[in-house]
């Protein structure tokens, strides 16, 4: 197949999980095309059967904000018209699957069908996309895809809930490729970032209010007290200044690494003793999955797809959003016992497998053959 993938090109989840699957798609033998304004952050090699095209808009004085929508329609238009796409698979509804839409639409004019995918990813549905300034154009453009997709069940939910939703969606979870994670040994790493055998917790994600990044250093203030340990957060974002502030005045900034945004995540997954994600609202939680493949125990909260993840005195522990004080008795739990936390260890890898991307990509792959067959 020759397919197209809309998506933002940044380290967030949903720029992940496209540029991964697109990945997966080339090796199984498809060629696949990235349409966005920037190359994707995790497509850092050379695949002959992968392209990018860089969507840019023209500069003018009238423009306040400059119509990337318009831009990506038009590029669309073209890619689909001359690479001769199969299909358009678009990332995060706003706004991609409005830009399909339009897309579909010029293209029908000139008598070309163009099946669409769209897959939600989260705040595309719950923080942003109920909003009442997104929400009409959202539910419309969801209804006018050909295939729609969540990464969860409770995503499902939340979708058909707030949304009058006339068209099927089928869950196809976040994956996990495990050739990038897996646990390797880094003790070199590992002596370099606790040099006493500290224990090391870790955080990743893109420093939003939603992740509560708060109570991650809450949570290893009161752990650090109990049991020498140090915290690794990876990312950047608009929380980030403040969190240093908090760190600071809590004079726990020497034990804290801000690391900002990294490529060599699994390296610094394979030293870590435990994965905080202590997030206020979280359709799937792919850093979740990531540090779960790693052989890294759980600490999140038990809202939105956490629970289809993580499972509870398994692979880690579910608490409810902001209860750092059973969050800390909970770390305290499994750092403490080394028998324990060996067997979350493993716990947690047996639960990632069960993401492994060999047999996610099937199920995207079906559902493209199902769509190209009703056209
Ligand atoms: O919504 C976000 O915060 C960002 C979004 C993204 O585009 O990075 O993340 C969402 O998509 C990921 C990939 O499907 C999921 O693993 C995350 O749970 C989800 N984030 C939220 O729901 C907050």
């Amino acid at each position: 197949m020759n397919i197209g993938i809309v998506c933002y090109p940044t380290f967030g989840g949903s720029g992940v999980v496209a540029t991964e699957l697109g990945i997966a798609l080339a090796k199984n033998g498809h060629k696949v095309h990235f349409i966005t304004y920037r190359r994707p952050a995790r497509l850092n090699e050379f695949y002959d059967n992968i392209y990018f095209h860089e969507v840019s808009s023209m500069k003018y004085p009238l423009f306040e904000y400059s119509p990337y929508e318009t831009a990506l329609a038009s590029k669309l238009v073209d890619v689909v018209r001359y690479e001769k796409l199969d299909l358009l698979h678009v990332h995060y509804a706003i706004p991609h699957a409005a830009v399909a839409f339009m897309t579909k639409s010029v293209l029908a004019a000139k008598g070309i069908h163009l099946p669409v995918v769209t897959t939600l990813h989260g705040t595309d549905i719950t923080l942003v996309g109920n909003d009442k300034s997104f929400a009409p154009v959202v539910e419309f453009s969801i209804n006018s895809s050909d295939g729609v997709t969540a990464v969860s069940e409770h995503l499902k939910q939340e979708t058909l809930a707030h949304f009058e939703i006339s068209t099927d969606i089928k869950v196809i979870p976040n994956f996990i490729d495990f050739n990038q994670f897996k646990r390797t040994n880094q003790d070199h790493f590992k002596k370099a970032i606790a040099p006493q055998g500290e224990r090391i917790l870790t955080h990743t994600s893109n420093f939003r209010k939603v992740k509560r990044v708060q109570d991650v250093i809450e949570v290893f203030d009161r752990v650090r007290k109990k049991l020498p340990s140090k915290l690794l957060l990876i990312g950047d974002g608009p929380e980030r200044p403040d969190m240093e502030e908090i760190c600071r005045s809590k004079g726990i900034y020497g034990d804290v690494r801000f690391l900002g945004k990294q490529h060599a995540v699994a390296e610094l997954l394979a030293v870590s003793d435990l994965f905080i994600i202590p997030s206020q609202n979280e359709s799937f939680g792919l850093s979740a999955l990531e540090a779960m493949a790693c052989e890294v125990p759980v600490l999140s909260t038990n809202i939105g797809g956490l629970p289809e993840v993580n499972i509870q005195g398994e692979t880690g522990f579910l608490c409810d959003v902001g209860d750092v004080a059973n969050m800390t008795a909970r770390a305290l739990e499994v750092l403490t016992d080394d028998k324990k936390h060996q067997q979350f260890r493993s716990a947690a890898l047996n639960r990632a497998q069960q993401f492994n991307i060999d047999a996610i990509r099937p199920m995207y792959e079906d559902l493209y053959s199902s769509l190209l067959n009703n056209s």
